[in-house]
């Protein structure tokens, strides 16, 4: 079954004016849709890697041939990431979380605050394209980034981190340059708006 385009869960007007709609149309139905048709070509004629769910697929990148290895990771993660990421962001969201995820990150980062600041910190200094992440690694929650479209659950040795995803902001230029430009850090504060705390402690 080839790979397919996840729908946006909710208009792509609907997280203005934090996101705004052109950059959500483009960034889901140009980016998102090239890494899904990029993946589905690069593993075509591979009837066990056509087989694979597409979490199996990144977790597993030693099992890929050579020749097609850098394709599926650049467009099996560019899937994944995106896919999870439009979860991830809602309207009406925002806000501090509550419950068991509210209380692991003040246990892991001293307050709301100081975990925001932290996570900022990630998404600024990731240098070119990537992501920052909340990662669950063995229980302990940790902020890490990675680079393009490396994910944490690819492994320590390919992405440099690892752990299971639960919160993840894109800080490629596509997700933010025609509303903020070069400024990132203006994107990165204006996210929480739109931040679904419930989705994100679903992943916990
Ligand atoms: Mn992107």
């Amino acid at each position: 079954m080839a790979h397919e385009l996840p729908p946006l869960p909710y208009p792509k007007e609907a997280l203005e004016p934090h996101i705004d709609a052109l950059t959500m149309e483009i960034h889901h139905d140009r980016h998102h849709k090239a890494y899904v048709d990029n993946l589905n070509k690069a593993i075509a004629g591979n009837a066990v890697l056509e087989a694979k769910p597409l979490e199996a697929l990144i977790r597993d990148l030693a099992s890929v041939p050579d020749n097609i290895r850098g394709p599926v990771r650049n467009n099996g993660g560019g899937h994944w990431n995106h896919s999870f990421f439009w979860k991830i962001l809602a309207p009406k969201a925002g806000g501090a979380p509550t419950g068991k995820l509210g209380d692991a990150i003040k246990a892991a980062f001293g307050s709301f605050a100081d975990f925001q600041a932290k996570f900022e910190a990630a998404g600024i200094g990731r240098f070119g394209s990537g992501w920052a992440w909340l990662v669950s690694n063995g229980g302990k929650l940790e902020i890490v980034s990675t680079a393009n479209q490396d994910n944490p659950l690819m492994g320590r040795a390919i992405a440099g981190c690892e752990g299971k995803p639960l919160l993840g902001v894109d800080v490629w230029e596509h997700a933010y340059y025609l509303k903020y430009q070069n400024k990132r850090a203006d994107y990165l504060k204006a996210v929480w708006n739109v931040i679904n705390w419930n989705e994100a402690a679903k992943n916990l």
